[in-house]
């Protein structure tokens, strides 16, 4: 007798080629799809995120039966007793006789680990798949982690470059003769050339319709008002087209600006629709390679921009995976500080902290300098407590998936893995944000002082950071110069920072 499965395709799964979905036979086999409470409420998501998620699976749902699938697709129904993946599963199949769950590997290690104590609830077995929209696997990752104590990026990108051939020459060398342009890659932009802007999509009818039942049942952070993803891989690849012609000629030269007022400057926007599957990895950067190839872009663009994705992208998921689930409990610096409140309602006067937080409030997006040097900077200085940093940024951005977004919040910001991911804390006074843009120009605070009452809050609390955490710090020798600087510093001075540090500490919501 043939068998019947059921496969579970989740809100980031949204691939018509899913490893999940190639071996079914569309007219006997069943695919459950589910808008549920537990997922919306696992963290404060931005409202948009959900709008974006609810939107793209119901789209996604209707090509799947337009292609001859059978889908079960259950609706948000903010009163419906059915929470979980698993209640939705154990529901299917009392209904419905069912041989075998299949799944494709979840992307956050919560719903992984459910799915694999499912078989033994329901009694009904769960063979999980591998998902392969990503350029490597886990195991391929622990092969190469092996025995390392530290892990770089850069090697592992090597390793990505030669395994897709992405920008690399007949003789098997890097275009260019280099792996990295990020030298080139750090200028301050000055208003010119033009910023581009992430293509914009009117909402359709399915789209309101979610809107409106979002809008009216749940409560999530941020404004809904503007939404403007796109919710089909159509129009993913468009806004892939369009970042490829307005963005990517300069997403190299300033990758690491920080202007005040431009929410994405020649960033691409393209992390959500990569992150639940409308965008391909490889596809995109295909695009990136061929618009280099015809000469569009320059190689630092393309390279840069190709190295986020096969390089960061897949290194952060690797590193997630060999390491979860105890990793997301590390705190190698013993950060002890709640997050402030106005990491939520952007009631701050520290110009750049207004400007990112109003930028994450309103489009459920801060660019990676935002995330990494303004937000992040801040709570690693503060000493914030990593399951707060880590809860907002899951909850905040429309890309926020814990696979991606735990390593860089935990392991790069927080440097609370101890330097597994990265080799030295990204930690920074105001001095690197006033010269990466103009907010210092536009803050109340001024840049130019460590210790005075109107001082710029960074600056003390930077110094603070390295003398508090010099025994755990000071053999690392990336971080050399910087405690060559400290002990440079007077006593009486060393003082003084103390005092407004912990004045600041003390004084954080009125900052
Ligand atoms: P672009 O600047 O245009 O970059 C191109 C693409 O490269 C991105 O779309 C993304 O897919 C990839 N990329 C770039 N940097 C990284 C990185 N460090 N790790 C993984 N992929 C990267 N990215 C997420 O996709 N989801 C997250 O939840 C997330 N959380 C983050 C939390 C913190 C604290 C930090 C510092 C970074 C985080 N990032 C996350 C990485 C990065 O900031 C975002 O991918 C990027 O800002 C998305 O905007 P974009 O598409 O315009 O990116
Ligand atoms: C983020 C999210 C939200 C808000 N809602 C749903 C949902 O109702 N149904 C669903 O299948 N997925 C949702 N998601 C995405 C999931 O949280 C995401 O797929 C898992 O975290 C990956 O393991």
């Amino acid at each position: 007798m043939q068998m019947t499965t059921l496969t579970i395709i989740t809100g980031d799964q949204l691939s018509q080629n899913l490893a999940s979905l190639k071996a079914i036979d569309r007219g006997r086999d069943h695919v459950l799809m589910a808008e549920l409470w537990d997922e919306v409420e696992y963290v404060r998501h931005h409202l948009k995120k959900i709008v974006l998620i609810f939107s793209a699976m119901r789209h996604f749902a209707q090509a799947l039966e337009d292609d001859g699938y059978c889908v079960h697709y259950h609706r948000f129904d903010p009163a419906a007793s059915m929470r979980s993946f698993s209640d939705a599963v154990a529901a299917h199949c009392k209904r419905h006789a069912i041989d075998e769950i299949v799944v494709t590997r979840p992307g956050e290690w919560r719903v992984f680990d459910a799915f694999n104590r499912l078989e033994k609830t329901l009694g009904v077995p769960v063979r999980m798949v591998e998902d392969e929209r990503f350029v490597s696997t886990p195991g391929e990752f622990a092969e190469w982690a092996g025995a390392r104590k530290n892990f770089r990026m850069e090697f592992f990108y090597r390793l990505m470059r030669r395994k897709t051939g992405l920008l690399m020459d007949a003789e098997g060398q890097p275009e260019g003769g280099q792996w990295n342009f990020d030298a080139d890659n750090r200028k301050k932009w000055k208003g010119r050339p033009e910023s581009a802007r992430p293509m914009s999509f009117a909402p359709d009818d399915i789209t309101r319709e979610v809107i409106d039942l979002v809008s009216s049942c749940i409560d999530g952070f941020g404004e809904l008002d503007g939404f403007d993803f796109g919710v089909t891989p159509g129009q993913a690849r468009r806004a892939l087209a369009h970042f490829v012609k307005t963005g990517l000629p300069w997403f190299g030269d300033y990758q690491d600006a920080l202007p005040d007022d431009e929410d994405y400057l020649f960033h691409s926007r393209l992390s959500a629709y990569l992150n639940i599957g409308l965008l391909d990895p490889l596809e995109v950067c295909r695009a990136v390679q061929a618009a280099w190839q015809a000469g569009e872009v320059p190689l630092n663009a393309a390279e840069g921009y190709i190295r986020q994705i096969i390089g960061w992208r897949e290194f952060v998921r690797g590193i997630y995976w060999l390491k979860m689930p105890d990793y997301a409990e590390q705190n190698f610096l013993d950060g002890d500080q709640p997050l402030p409140e106005w990491y939520w309602s952007g009631r701050t006067k520290m110009r750049c902290l207004e400007r990112a937080i109003e930028n994450t409030r309103r489009n459920a997006y801060a660019h990676h300098i935002q995330r990494l040097m303004v937000t992040g900077n801040f709570a690693l200085l503060l000493g914030v407590r990593p399951p707060e940093v880590c809860e907002w940024y899951l909850a905040v951005y429309a890309d926020a998936f814990e696979w991606v977004e735990l390593p860089n919040t935990l392991g790069m910001v927080m440097f609370g893995d101890g330097g597994l991911l990265a080799s030295k804390p990204y930690a920074a006074s105001g001095k690197y944000i006033q010269r990466m843009g103009d907010h210092c120009a536009n803050c109340r605070y001024a840049v130019s002082e460590r210790t005075g009452d109107d001082a710029c809050p960074f600056n003390a609390l930077y110094w603070d950071f390295l003398m508090r955490n010099q025994k755990l710090l000071d053999d690392n020798p990336r971080m050399r110069m910087m405690y060559r600087n400290v002990e440079r510093l007077e006593p009486a001075e060393k003082a003084a920072i103390t005092k407004r540090a912990n004045w600041l500490r003390e004084n954080v919501e009125a900052l």
